[in-house]
Parts: structure tokens; C-alpha cells; sequence
């Protein structure tokens, strides 16, 4: 893919969103939004939500708690780490991910922290899910609104999750219920994301993110004023133009499908490559916030009705949704960490979890 980009300097105002990159899908507008929404899902893959109601004072307050997280010294947030439990919840370090290993040089110029679905760790879901229990919170002295902030945004963007996921059924003309037990215990996770100072340089294979699909059914990212996503919008490899930046814009999140969802729909819907790249060093670097919104681990994807055509086969054979996740974080992450051992057991990751609170 190419390396050429354009950048939009700073942050869109609604009322500039005519000029905005991507279809936007306003939840205010209930006889409208199916219809841009399959279109947004079919032609592009991407698209601006707005109207969703989760409020700014929560979305502010979200990130000022990231940025708040990232400033601490780095032993305090390796106390935290991933790699001190196996359900992947916690810090994970700079150049930890490498989202697309054919073209980097170095892991993604960027730091994270995974928080997932809070699952009682003595519980059987927790037992008998893998990438399912509690998660670790930072030190609650430190950081006292963290955990509530936290909380109540992944609480928000679940339900925001499972909205756009009935949006999406009226919209392709079947019932609103129709996955409801496919997210009974949805596999969400908010990744709170800060990428380094430094500028990208794709030539030299030195990326912001990688290149990639998500992996999932919907993406809602919500950034702070920094550019620096671009989407794959096709043709020639080497062609200028290819990847597209979708610049951000105030109070709206960007969507994004994953392949579950392309492969729901047979391919009829897309789930787009995206990467990260920052065009100039940065004073703090970037913050933004991907919320991954996806079916239980045992979901089985396989495609919907009306996806195809009498006599044909689906184009994917079916696949368990958290068998698939798993596959995509062992190639991925370095410190991705399945197999308990004497030292990371989901006990010590408790341990972790009530010293932290
Ligand atoms: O930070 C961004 O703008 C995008 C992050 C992303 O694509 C991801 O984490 O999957």
C-alpha cells in the first residue's frame, strides 16, 4: 500500500462536516439513518456517528483520564502491565503491537491500556472463557476518578454498541433483535491509545498503527485534535490518494466495521484497512480511543439471511467469534499472554486487581 497521505490540520466543526471525509449517520435522524448507514457499511466501511448520545462531559472526561494515566512514570504503569495476567487487561508498553509486520521496521509508535468487560474472575464465564475476568485498574490514589470515568464510558459505548448493531439489522431489513443473544456477553474492550511525539515515516517503515482491519463487528474511536488516521480507499498500491485522513470531528465518533461484520454479510459489507500516521512531531503526542464492539466468544459468525443468493455458498466458512480474536491478538501483540504459569494465574492477576483498587 502506498505511503502518501494528506492531513487535515485540526479538528472539524459539526458544522463543517459537509466537507468531512465520510458519510455521516445521525441517530436523531430515525427515517434517514438506515439508509446512510448501509450505504456508509457497503461503500466505505467507515462513517462519522452523530447524535449518539453519549455525552461530551464523559467523553472529555475519558480522555483527560487517559492523559492522566500515560503521564505517570513508567514502573507505575508497568505495575499494570498485560503481561501480568492472561486475559489481556492493562498497560501495554511502546512498540508493544505491531499491526502490520510485512511493512514495519518497529512495533506502532504507541502505548496502550485494554479494559474489557468486567467479568467476576470466580464466575464461569470467567473460567471457562479465555480473555474473560476482571479487569486492573491503576493505583486508585494516583488516579482516584480513573476507575469511575472509566467505568461509566464502557458502560455508555456498550449500549451505544448494541443500538448500532439493531441500526444495522433494520437497516439490511431484518429484525432489530436478531443478533440480540450474539451480545449477551459481548466481547467489548475500550483501548485507551497514546502515541509517541515523533513524527511517522512509512518509507522507513516507522508507523503511528500499522495497516489493518479490526477484527470485530462495529469500531467507535474517538480521538483527541491530533490527524493522523487514514483509510484504504483502494486502487494502485503506489497510487497518491489511496489512503484517505479522516480528520476529527468535534463530538462525533468514528465507526468502523471489522470482518466479523464483513463476514456476517458475505462481503457485501466492508471492513476497511486503516493505519495511523502522524505527519509532524508533536508537543504530547496523540490520545485516542478505539471501543471494540464484539459478539460473545462462542458466537458463531456465519452468514445472515439475504447475504446470498439461492444456489450459492457463503464466501467464509463460519467461524467462533473469540477464536478469531484470539488468533488476531497472538499475531499482533508481543506481550500477549494465554497459557497461565506459576507467575500469571488468573489468582495473581487478582492479587493485582484488589491491591489496585
Ligand atoms: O488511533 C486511531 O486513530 C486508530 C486506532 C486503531 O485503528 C486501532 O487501534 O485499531
Amino acid at each position: 500500500m502506498s505511503s502518501s497521505t494528506t492531513s487535515t490540520p485540526q479538528v472539524l466543526s459539526l458544522h463543517a462536516l459537509n466537507r468531512a471525509a465520510l458519510p455521516i449517520v445521525d441517530l436523531a435522524a430515525p427515517e434517514e439513518a438506515p439508509r446512510i448507514l448501509y450505504d456508509a457499511c457497503r461503500d466505505f466501511g467507515f462513517f462519522y456517528l452523530i447524535n449518539h448520545g453519549v455525552p461530551q462531559a464523559l467523553i472529555d472526561d475519558m480522555l483527560a483520564e487517559s492523559k492522566a494515566f500515560f503521564s505517570l512514570p513508567l514502573g507505575e504503569k508497568e505495575k499494570v502491565s498485560v503481561r501480568h495476567n492472561k486475559i489481556n487487561r492493562g498497560y501495554t508498553a511502546f512498540e508493544e503491537e505491531t499491526l502490520d509486520p510485512t511493512r514495519q521496521t518497529r512495533g506502532d509508535t504507541k502505548e496502550g491500556f485494554y479494559l474489557g468487560r468486567e467479568v467476576a474472575m470466580e464466575s464461569e464465564e470467567a473460567r471457562s472463557n479465555p480473555l474473560h475476568g476482571p479487569n486492573v485498574w491503576p493505583d486508585p490514589v494516583k488516579l482516584p476518578r480513573w476507575r469511575p470515568v472509566m467505568n461509566a464510558y464502557f458502560t455508555a459505548l456498550s449500549s451505544l454498541g448494541l443500538r448500532t448493531v439493531r441500526l444495522l439489522l433494520r437497516a439490511v431489513g431484518l429484525p432489530e433483535h436478531h443478533l440480540d443473544d450474539a451480545f449477551t456477553r459481548p466481547m467489548a474492550a475500550l483501548r485507551l491509545l497514546h502515541y509517541s511525539t515523533q513524527a511517522s515515516n512509512p518509507s522507513e517503515g516507522v508507523y503511528a498503527a500499522g495497516a489493518h482491519t479490526d477484527y470485530g463487528m462495529f469500531t467507535f474511536l474517538m480521538t483527541d485534535h491530533t490527524p493522523g488516521l487514514q483509510v484504504w480507499r483502494g486502487g494502485a498500491e503506489q497510487e497518491d490518494g489511496s489512503w484517505q485522513a479522516v480528520p476529527p470531528v468535534e463530538g462525533a465518533f468514528i465507526v468502523n466495521l471489522g470482518d466479523m461484520l464483513q463476514r456476517w454479510t458475505n462481503d457485501v459489507f466492508k471492513s476497511t484497512a486503516h493505519r495511523v500516521v502522524i505527519q509532524e512531531a508533536t508537543e504530547e503526542g496523540r490520545y485516542s480511543a478505539p471501543f471494540f464492539y464484539e459478539p460473545n466468544f462462542d458466537t458463531l459468525v456465519a452468514c445472515l439471511p439475504g447475504f446470498v443468493k439461492k444456489g450459492e455458498v457463503p464466501r467464509h466458512v463460519p467461524v467462533k467469534s473469540g477464536e478469531y480474536l484470539l488468533g488476531k491478538y497472538r499475531h499482533t501483540h508481543r506481550d500477549f499472554v494465554e497459557k497461565a504459569d506459576d507467575n500469571n494465574t488468573l489468582e495473581n492477576h487478582a492479587g493485582l486487581h484488589t491491591q489496585a483498587k
